[in-house]
């Protein structure tokens, strides 16, 4: 199904559409806050990338708070509960890993399938959202891409003895990812974003990192379909 252009006839004030804001622009904003953690754990556990990792961590501060002025230029309160246990399960699987010193893994929870989630996300709401928000999330997808730039990195550079681990965090992680979108498609879809186009999206920028990393084109279909596993 194609993306809904933007159009004049999306209303940003029905009472639709700030209860559907209030659930994604919440999502956002604790994906933000958890990236922003995320990157600090990560700089603590790869200390010679310490003031890199430092860097994305104050960026994703900054987006968190991009994302805050977006709800309130709407009028918006951000449902922060519902956020919370939105993200739990695989906010548990990065921290029970950066507990195990487990590196690769955490790089594969957050540089590789959050940000993904956050490319596809954001690139498709751009043309659907408001001029306000519109003109935040274009300076933020950006930057996402050099996060998820930074995994690739680190991740080809120890491909061979990363490989094992990678594929049973894709295994225990992408289905996470793939409930997690359909848990959000209603409102999404009350916001003009389409579900296939995110699927799209998401596949093709994971993908693309996985080959960037080393696995060739049969290994990106098995780990992809284990997507489904859900
Ligand atoms: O690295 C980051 O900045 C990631 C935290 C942000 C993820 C945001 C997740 C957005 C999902 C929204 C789903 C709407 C369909
Ligand atoms: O439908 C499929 O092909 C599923 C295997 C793929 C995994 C699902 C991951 C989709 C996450 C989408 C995130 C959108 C922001
Ligand atoms: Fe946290
Ligand atoms: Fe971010
Ligand atoms: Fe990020």
């Amino acid at each position: 199904m194609p993306q809904l252009e933007a159009s004049p006839t999306i209303d940003f004030q029905t009472e639709t559409y700030k209860d559907a804001y209030s659930r994604i622009n919440a999502i956002v904003i604790e994906g933000e806050q958890e990236a922003h953690d995320n990157y600090l754990t990560l700089a603590e556990l790869l200390a010679d990338k310490k003031a890199e990792l430092v860097g994305l961590s104050k960026m994703e501060n900054r987006h968190m708070k991009g994302f805050q002025a977006c709800g309130r230029n709407l009028k918006v309160t951000p449902d922060m509960a519902f956020a919370k246990e939105f993200f739990s399960e695989l906010h548990k699987n990065f921290q029970t890993a950066a507990a195990q010193g487990q590196i690769v893994t955490c790089l594969l929870i957050q540089s590789l399938i959050i940000e993904c989630f956050a490319i596809a996300a954001y690139n498709i709401y751009i043309p659907v959202a408001d001029d306000f928000a519109r003109k935040i999330t274009e300076g933020v997808v950006k930057e996402e891409y050099s996060h998820l730039n930074f995994g690739e990195v680190w991740l080809q550079a120890h491909f061979e003895e990363s490989k094992a681990e990678l594929e049973a965090a894709n295994r225990q992680n992408l289905p996470i990812i793939w409930k997690l979108l359909n848990a959000v498609a209603d409102d999404a879809r009350v916001l003009g974003m389409e579900k296939d186009a995110l699927i799209e999206d998401f596949m093709i920028a994971y993908g693309e990192a996985l080959g960037n990393i080393g696995f060739n084109n049969r290994d990106i279909m098995r780990m992809s379909a284990q997507g489904l596993a859900a």
